[in-house]
């Protein structure tokens, strides 16, 4: 028996080609386990390295005795502040030059709990994981900012940069008949990515190789660099597969300064893997948010004035913002906007990026804020979104390049059943459950860069694209797959996408859902110029059978070139390259301005500096969401089920509505956990994450979600991208939780505004 293994999707049905919906090329090698992660490089010699962290949240370390440590079996070395080599300060993600001071990884001043202290390097990592234990740690405690909410925290820094103001709020405020103001809170969230971050560290004289999972080969590279005083082409990255990072993976930490200083100090290549629980203090998830939104509005629901104030937390010598206006401040028409923010240092890590920073919260706040205004205008809460529609961007002034949210609400509204809702909360129940439908707008900016790509035609025919981007499940080699496809007229089969070692053409970071964007650009422009270049030998080269023929008039369709007029034979890719000589057409394409610097370039890939504004020129660009979801409140219990969503989204083109409809679906899960599941709780006493492992910490499993029904709406939008895509990663996960806590409202009456809804808040 023969049995034929079909890759779903090919050719025949238009899955090749942008647009299409092709499998994830990447998918059987993960299936089968071929896909080699990066700490599972087999490497000669290899240490094991496991990290010591602090017990206190707030200190000095006055001792570390390490003897016993030193003398347990297999121990190499014992890393503590004393014995390291001093590293220089980094410069942050825009490239602004670092303070010429020195950094070192292993803290003696203590602001939180679980800080690096030391480490402990051995032969194996059981041994390793022994010697740790027996590292004895002393410390002068000093009393921390726990959270938020502790009496020390203050009222915090202003960020004055995240002020937003036009018209007159306070005033129109007050003069407003309806009025609302509600306080809404989200607590720590966490990335919670299936593969914990680790890495394998190698010196080879003064080159450094870091196999780490990475969203951002070229910056983490740089900041490799820039630590150990080395040029950045000294420092390769290699990060082929990654098992999640949702904003985590983007920077170089700690825990792999500490590795490789561990590397260069041994001369051997060492491995450092953080547990489950380090990966709740080894870097920031979601800072905790405190929001106050106020709104008022004639008695139609019009809203006159919005007043935002929001807080998010951050650590004590780091700065993390959480811009908690952003979505506040574009979603409704308003003729007076007031919109400000503080940071408040609690004894914490440094908070970091989570799939949609700052929109995520903010749209709690101000979705939630709408939904409390329906009911108190006493219309229904899609009427209300669409009576203050912004026809353009109410904060920039300028025309949305594209904004599909009206379709989006029409066409989410229509599959759901949105006009079969009765209107009083608890008006619609099935026995003993409450059932609620709830409906709540998202959004995300579509952030910009340049991108560059390596594309090569072989002497086979094949193709090979090269980009140090990365795909840590979004689809990147996918999509590029069927970029270079279309463009050059080749079958998918035929081209192999590399992504994910930063020896490739540079890349920027995967991050602000950006990537394809960029990527898909830079692979059609690098594409387009190998076939200029095929075709250009093809007509000029003496032994092609082409020769002398005009350029518009061959194809090149399915690996094939003709002449549409009959011309000249039709012949493989392959055969024409034999014909004139050649093993291979290499170009290299990038979307940069052509007079762009050296210093430019490297700015662009290693640094967030070069990206381009969403509100450039004459447009506002975003992607925009409606989400409709119905939950089921237990009378008797007070648990909530989501029970059904049907979300409607605009990220412009999609390049592939298979892994599209799967990223949109991915936030939307993410979204349900950040409504009824995720908090980090921190241990008053001690300041630590008590429920730091995936126990504890609850992100959805299956049982937890319904049928999620995605509908695109979006249209191409030439402004935001070569090919006519806005974003898709991030955008789905915002508006789930207001969505969510809206439906819970009229299923029950009770208005939570203080996420997670569980069950004891509800009865
Ligand atoms: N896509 C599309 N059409 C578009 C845009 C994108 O079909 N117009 C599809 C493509 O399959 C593309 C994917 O959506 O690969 C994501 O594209 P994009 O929105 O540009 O986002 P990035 O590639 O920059 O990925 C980063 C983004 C972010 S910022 C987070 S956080 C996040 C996310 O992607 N983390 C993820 N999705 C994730 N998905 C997985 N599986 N794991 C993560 O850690
Ligand atoms: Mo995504 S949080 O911008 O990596």
């Amino acid at each position: 028996m023969t049995v034929h293994m079909k890759r779903h999707g090919d050719a025949s049905d238009g899955a090749e080609a942008v647009g299409g919906r092709l499998s994830r090329v990447d998918g059987p090698a993960k299936i089968t386990g071929a896909a080699k992660y990066a700490v599972e490089q087999q490497l000669d010699g290899l240490a094991y390295a496991v990290l010591v962290e602090s017990t206190i949240a707030a200190g000095k370390v006055r001792s570390i005795d390490t003897e016993a440590a030193k003398a347990a079996p297999g121990v190499l070395k014992v890393l503590t502040p004393d014995n390291i080599p001093p590293l220089k300060t980094a410069s942050d993600w825009f490239g602004t030059p670092p303070p010429d001071a020195p950094y070192c990884p292993l803290a003696r001043d203590i602001t939180f709990s679980g800080q690096h202290v030391a480490a402990v390097v051995a032969e194996s990592f059981e041994q390793a994981v022994a010697a740790a234990a027996l590292v004895k740690v002393s410390y002068d405690e000093a009393p921390a900012i726990v959270d938020l909410s502790d009496a020390k925290a203050g009222d915090g820094i202003p960020i004055d940069a995240m002020t937003k103001e036009w018209g007159d709020a306070a005033t129109a405020f007050a003069a407003a008949p309806v009025r609302i103001c509600a306080a809404y809170n989200t607590p720590r969230e966490y990335q919670a990515p299936m593969e914990p971050h680790g890495l394998i560290a190698r010196w080879q004289g003064d080159q450094l190789t870091v196999w780490e999972p990475s969203q951002w080969l070229d910056g983490m590279a740089r900041t490799y660099a820039e630590w150990f005083g080395v040029p950045f082409e000294n420092v390769r990255l290699v990060s082929p597969y990654i098992g999640g990072g949702f904003g985590s993976k983007a920077l170089a930490l700690g825990h792999g300064a500490v590795a490789a200083i561990a590397a260069r100090m041994l001369e051997r290549p060492v491995r450092l893997v953080m547990t489950r629980p380090q990966t709740f203090t080894g870097y920031g998830g979601r800072a905790a948010t405190r929001q106050t939104v106020t709104i008022g509005a004639d008695a139609e629901g019009k809203i006159q004035s919005i007043v935002h104030r929001g807080v998010n937390e951050t650590s004590i010598d780091g700065m993390w913002v959480e811009p908690l206006g952003s979505v506040t401040s574009i979603m409704y028409q308003t003729p007076n906007f007031s919109s400000r923010q503080n940071v408040v240092r609690v004894n914490s890590v440094v908070p970091g990026a989570m799939r949609a920073p700052g929109e995520n919260p903010s749209a709690f706040g101000i979705e939630s804020a709408i939904d409390e205004l329906a009911y108190e205008v006493g219309i229904d809460p899609l009427a209300i979104r669409l009576r203050n529609y912004a026809e353009q961007d109410p904060h920039a002034k300028k025309a949305w390049s594209t904004r599909q949210l009206r379709e989006a609400y029409a066409a989410g509204a229509e599959r759901f059943g949105w006009s079969r809702r009765s209107p009083q909360p608890r008006s619609m129940r099935d026995g003993n459950q409450l059932i609620g439908w709830g409906v709540a707008a998202g959004t995300y900016p579509v952030r910009r860069a340049y991108g560059e790509a390596m594309v090569r035609i072989l002497a086979d025919g094949s193709v090979e694209v090269e980009s140090s981007s990365i795909d840590m499940g979004q689809g990147t080699y996918t999509i590029l797959v069927q970029t270079a496809a279309e463009t050059l007229g080749v079958p998918a089969d035929n081209v192999v996408v590399k992504l994910g070692d930063s020896r490739f053409a540079r890349a920027g970071v995967a991050g602000g859902s950006r990537l394809a964007g960029v990527m898909t650009g830079a692979v059609h422009k690098a594409a387009n110029a190998a076939l200029d270049e095929l075709v250009g030998l093809a007509i000029s080269d003496p032994r092609s059978p082409f020769h002398a023929l005009q350029a518009n008039t061959l194809v090149v369709a399915n690996g094939r070139i003709s002449s549409p007029r009959g011309e000249g034979p039709e012949i493989s890719i392959a055969e024409l390259l034999a014909s004139v000589g050649r093993d291979r057409i290499e170009a290299k394409g990038d979307t940069m301005p052509a007079n762009s610097t050296a210093e430019e370039r490297y700015k662009n890939y290693t640094t967030i500096a070069m990206a381009l504004p969403h509100t450039e020129g004459d447009y506002s660009r975003y992607s925009w969401c409606a989400h409709f979801i119905e939950v089921r409140v237990d009378e008797d219990f007070g648990t909530v089920r989501v029970s059904r969503v049907v979300s409607a989204l605009d990220s412009g083109r999609l390049y592939n509505p298979k892994l599209a409809e799967s990223q949109w679906k991915g936030g939307i899960i993410m979204g349900i956990g950040q409504a009824l599941l995720e908090e980090g709780i921190v241990d008053r006493r001690h300041g630590r994450i008590v429920n730091n492992n995936l126990a504890d910490y609850l992100v959805p499993t299956n049982a937890d979600i319904p049928d999620i029904e995605v509908i695109s709406v979006g249209i191409p939008d030439p402004h935001s991208s070569v090919l006519g895509g806005k974003g898709v990663g991030e955008l789905a996960i915002v508006g789930v939780a207001p969505a969510i806590a809206n439906a819970v409202f009229h299923a029950t009456g009770k208005r939570i505004r203080d996420l997670p809804i569980t069950l004891e808040k509800l009865i």
